[in-house]
């Protein structure tokens, strides 16, 4: 089978994408059934408006070029609630018979109408929720929200979602005169969390769910982020954009070849264990800004630390370390005026209750077990934010679950993402886990998305190349979902900033991986083939 030996640019195959959806006319009806939702209470919720854009319109910044009901909804389980949300009605001639709730990002208080405007292009009726809080600061980082606000915490951690989504699904049939076929959620980062949230306490929300680079634990992913950005904290030439490069330019230098092509990409960076010692300046070259490139004893000290991942004194591990080959975003997530991303204000705002607390001074062995035994709304820290690896309801009602991560993640160490893996095939066995819940690493793929490897196997990874189950994990669920048809394999791309496809690879189901023939150009998928990975 040969892939795509030509393409142009990834943009040209998206309108042949919006085209299908694009051809059903709305028909007389919509634009009343949309009125007419406006002001009633559905699901649990108060629809506070309905409108028809017979045109399309703009959200944000997000054009929509179809026609849609746009509605507007709140809920409030609690007195100290308010959860928005909104759900996107394609016409009646237009939908696809299917719901889908889109994942947010961060600690977002805000809905996602980009994933909104390409689910409704699919034909989706789409849903998405403020998580319980509307929050424009810090990129999804602050939660100013969350101080002396334990109900808005429960809200953020599973509570708006599952009642979004059972408000939106009570939305479709009084808009359609029937309901959705099959129910989809497409997520990423902390939209997975929320997404195993689902699954494994809401089994009956979604039939097919789609997520990826998954903090399944939040707690030790705030802990984690804690502890990478520790030493930047203490010294800010710990970290810095330029040494992050020099890292990563020598972790690639070292180990690129390791999983035998010599491509620029550490494909399964378990396989690379240097020590960065061996990029610390010697002699006279003592700076960064030297002759060589080579760290100082502070940034080396800095990468170990950050590498080895979160322990207690004792040695108990906390969250896994980052991943060799993941530097390059290092310094944003790590490094400058807030470091540690969403942990940034989480202790502070969230769990403490101490606006005056600082991460540099958290202790990992006193203050984590404070944090996790902190009581949020009757519960425990861990309770609140943190999963069980129990999909028992969800298996048995035929759910299927896509998960997906980069290898060269910097935000959330694939080796979280591993980690649940084995934990899930611990539980159910190899041959069950297959039936419902398959994991596809990407080679070189960051955060959701981008970075020197591959990536646009649809949903936050980007446009496939092609519209269908072999290059779409978007796809891929559907036919799963309805065909009981498992993906085995995505084909994915890199794309520069042109948008010029510059190499396909496949993306093999984890423990496969994609192994060059040994001939044959390494910038084709087709000269590969999913293998088992020799012995590391
Ligand atoms: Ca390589």
């Amino acid at each position: 089978m040969r892939y795509l030996k030509t393409f142009a640019s990834v943009a040209a195959l998206l309108p042949a994408l919006a085209a299908s959806s694009q051809a059903a006319k709305p028909q007389t009806g919509d634009a009343e059934n949309c009125s007419t939702l406006a002001g009633r209470h559905i699901g649990g919720a108060e629809i506070q408006s309905a409108t028809w854009l017979a045109d399309g319109g703009t959200v944000g910044t997000t054009q929509v070029a179809q026609p849609f009901c746009r509605v507007i909804g709140v809920i409030t389980p609690t007195g100290d609630s308010h959860i928005g949300f909104e759900v996107w009605l394609p016409p009646a001639g237009a939908w696809n018979g299917n719901f889908r709730g889109e994942g947010s990002g961060g600690s977002a208080g805000a809905i996602s109408p980009g994933p909104m405007r390409d689910a409704l292009a699919m034909g989706y009726a789409t849903m998405s929720t403020d998580n319980g809080h509307l929050d424009g600061q810090g990129g999804g980082y602050g939660l100013s929200w969350a101080y002396k606000h334990p109900e808005k915490m429960i809200d953020w951690a599973w509570r708006a979602l599952h009642l979004s989504t059972v408000a939106a699904k009570k939305i479709v049939p009084v808009f359609y005169g029937k309901p959705a076929a099959k129910n989809y959620f497409i997520s990423c980062s902390a939209g997975s969390h929320h997404a195993i949230m689902e699954a494994t306490r809401f089994p009956a929300d979604y039939d097919g769910v789609l997520g990826g680079a998954a903090p399944w634990k939040w707690t030790a992913l705030m802990l984690g982020h804690t502890w990478n950005s520790m030493p930047a904290m203490k010294d800010p030439t710990a970290l810095t954009p330029q040494s992050v490069v020099i890292l990563n330019r020598g972790m690639v230098r070292e180990c690129d070849h390791l999983d035998g092509l010599e491509d620029g990409i550490i494909a399964d960076p378990r396989r690379c264990t240097v020590d960065p010692v061996k990029f610390q300046c010697s002699g006279t070259d003592k700076s960064e800004t030297g002759k060589s490139e080579c760290l100082t004893p502070v940034q080396v000290e800095a990468a170990r630390h950050i590498y080895a991942g979160a322990k207690k004194s004792d040695g108990t591990v906390l969250m896994p370390g980052q991943v060799r080959g993941s530097e390059l975003g290092w310094y944003v997530q790590s490094g400058g005026a807030t470091p540690g991303g969403s942990s940034w204000d989480f202790w502070r705002q969230a769990v403490f209750q101490d606006p005056d607390f600082k991460n540099v001074n958290f202790d990992f062995d006193r203050d984590t077990d404070r944090a996790l035994t902190t009581k949020v709304g009757g519960h425990t820290l861990t309770q609140v934010y943190d999963q069980k690896v129990d999909f028992d309801r969800f298996k048995a009602r035929g759910g299927k679950f896509i998960f997906f991560q980069g290898w060269a993640d910097p935000v959330i160490t694939p080796m979280m993402d591993v980690d649940f893996y084995q934990r899930v095939v611990a539980r159910y066995g190899q041959a069950a886990t297959d039936g419902f819940f398959r994991f596809f690493p990407l080679a070189g793929m960051g955060h959701c998305g981008g970075g020197v490897g591959f990536s646009h196997i649809g949903g936050a990874t980007g446009a496939p190349i092609q519209d269908d189950a072999g290059h779409d994990m978007v796809r891929a669920l559907e036919q799963w979902v309805n065909a009981g048809e498992a993906p085995s394999l995505f084909i994915a791309a890199h794309i520069n900033e042109k948008k010029e496809i510059t190499a396909t690879r496949p993306i093999c189901r984890y423990p496969l991986e994609a192994r060059h023939l040994g001939h044959g150009d390494a910038k084709e998928a087709a000269n590969f083939v999913c293998s088992v990975p020799k012995p590391m």
